[in-house]
């Protein structure tokens, strides 16, 4: 047969919560809202705990900032009722089960009912749709299949739209250029690192990134800047957009960027409420706009409901835009635990990404090590960085000296930049480690 195209991107049916008001919105979450903290305390001894604790009961929420007086929960408590301690329903009515290993202690584990899997079917579907991919389209995903959320959720979304699903996973980069070439497909589900690495092994390959199939890509799982959206635009010419969401409050499309204004994820607000609040002192909700750190109530989850959930990610809440009663999150700065305090001064990975790739000798392969050298007090940073292929040694002297005054303007800390050779860092197969803290244990 034939390779078919698919048709633009203004063709797009939407669900009718994505068109509602901001009015029939609220009302909306309000009703769901009042309907979860009760039965999140009728069926989940931690919270039945938790409210009791804190002298606060199902009935006390009358309007949606009714909702900050209630506790919140932490991956901690999920870990703590591990494995189904924090299940709503009995098991047999749990259809799937994920979990994510985390890098210290005990699995978080969450569950799905049918319908649970049914709503969240529906919105990744939503935010792939939103991203440009469009029923009858082929979609290679890349996200890793298995316990972690992202393979299956976005595989059972894509089919939800009415895709030609391509499972190949995470991994294998040299079968995945294959299966690129061969299946010609329009979409690649993926980290935005990992995408890097499938487009830097194809040009190894002497393969033009730009010249494939692929025009869309739909990236998370961990955060990514705006040079780095230029970057893989630019060398695969596609439009790249972002899907955002975690396990404990559902997996990807808790929120999804529409392709005609890419300018942040539209959180789907009919099946999450969101908040802001400032990371050290909890109980202050901040207003939209303020940065601070996102929280989610699930507004219909019947396995799993989550009250309050404390995410880490740090971000802020602007106005919904394409989709203009669904609120959109700004790029994730950074996630709490994954700050670096170096001489007082608080650093994200992004910020170094942000800066390197407006440098042009400089390739978006870089990695944060942090060290104490013997016999001294202060930690130091090194930020290893590959050059580009193109580059002459003169101009790798210079570039590193850049790097190195932007940071320092920008961020406020000095640091040594060590630029190395194409190809010498670890490569990510999905969500890339970028710091590599070296420091002596206490
Ligand atoms: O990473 C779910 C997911 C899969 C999202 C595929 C998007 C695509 P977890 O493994 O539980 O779930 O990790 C959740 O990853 O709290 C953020 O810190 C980070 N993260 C996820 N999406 C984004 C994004 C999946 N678009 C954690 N931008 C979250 C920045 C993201 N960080």
């Amino acid at each position: 047969m034939t390779q078919e195209t698919v048709a633009p991107t203004s063709d797009a049916v939407l669900d009718r919560e994505e068109t509602i008001s901001r009015d029939e919105l609220e009302a909306l979450q309000l009703s769901r809202l009042q309907h979860t903290v009760a039965y999140a305390y009728d069926r989940v001894p931690l919270y039945k705990r938790k409210f009791d604790e804190a002298g606060v009961r199902p009935g006390d929420l009358r309007e949606l900032s009714d909702l900050g007086k209630f506790p919140f929960t932490t991956k901690e408590d999920l870990r703590l009722e591990y494995p189904f301690g924090m299940f709503a329903v009995p098991q047999h009515e749990v259809a799937r089960i994920h979990a994510s290993s985390g890098t210290t202690g005990r699995a978080t584990v969450v569950g799905y009912t049918k319908k649970d899997l049914a709503d969240w079917a529906k919105l990744v579907a939503r935010s792939l749709r939103a991203s440009g991919v469009r029923p009858g389209m082929k979609v290679h995903n890349a996200y890793g299949y298995g316990l972690f959320t992202g393979g299956m959720g976005a595989h059972a979304g894509a089919e939800a739209l009415g895709c030609t699903v391509i499972p190949i996973s995470g991994g294998q980069t040299e079968r995945q250029i294959t299966l690129i070439q061969d299946f010609k497909p329009d979409a690649i589900l993926a980290t935005p690192t990992y995408l890097l690495t499938i487009a830097d092994a194809m040009m190894k390959q002497g393969i033009d990134p730009a010249s494939t199939s692929l025009k869309f890509a739909v990236l998370g799982a961990e955060p990514w800047t705006e040079e780095m959206r230029h970057e893989l635009e630019e060398m695969m010419n596609i439009k790249a957009c972002d899907i955002y969401g975690l396990s404990e409050v559902m997996g990807p499309g808790v929120a999804g960027e529409a392709v005609e204004t890419q300018d942040g994820s539209h959180i789907w607000e009919d099946h999450f409420r969101p908040e802001i609040i400032d990371a050290f002192d909890p109980s202050v909700v901040l207003g939209d706009g303020e940065p601070g750190e996102l929280v989610f109530t699930s507004l219909t989850k019947e396995a799993l409901p989550i009250i309050r959930y404390r995410t880490k990610d740090l971000t802020r809440l602007l106005p919904g835009t394409a989709r203009p009663a669904h609120r959109r999150m700004g790029r994730i700065t950074g996630r709490s635990d994954d700050m670096i305090i170096l001489r007082g001064v608080n650093l994200f990975p992004s910020q170094i990404e942000e800066i390197a790739l407006r440098i042009p000798e400089l390739s978006p392969h870089f990695q944060l090590e942090l060290t104490r050298p013997e016999g001294q007090r202060m930690d130091q940073l090194t930020v290893k960085i590959e050059r580009r292929e193109s580059v002459t040694v003169e101009g790798v002297a210079s570039a590193a000296k850049v790097l190195q005054q932007q940071i320092k303007i920008h961020v406020g800390s000095s640091c040594a930049v060590d630029v190395v050779e194409p190809g010498s860092l670890e490569r990510s197969n999905g969500k890339l480690r970028r710091i590599y803290d070296m420091r002596p244990k206490a």
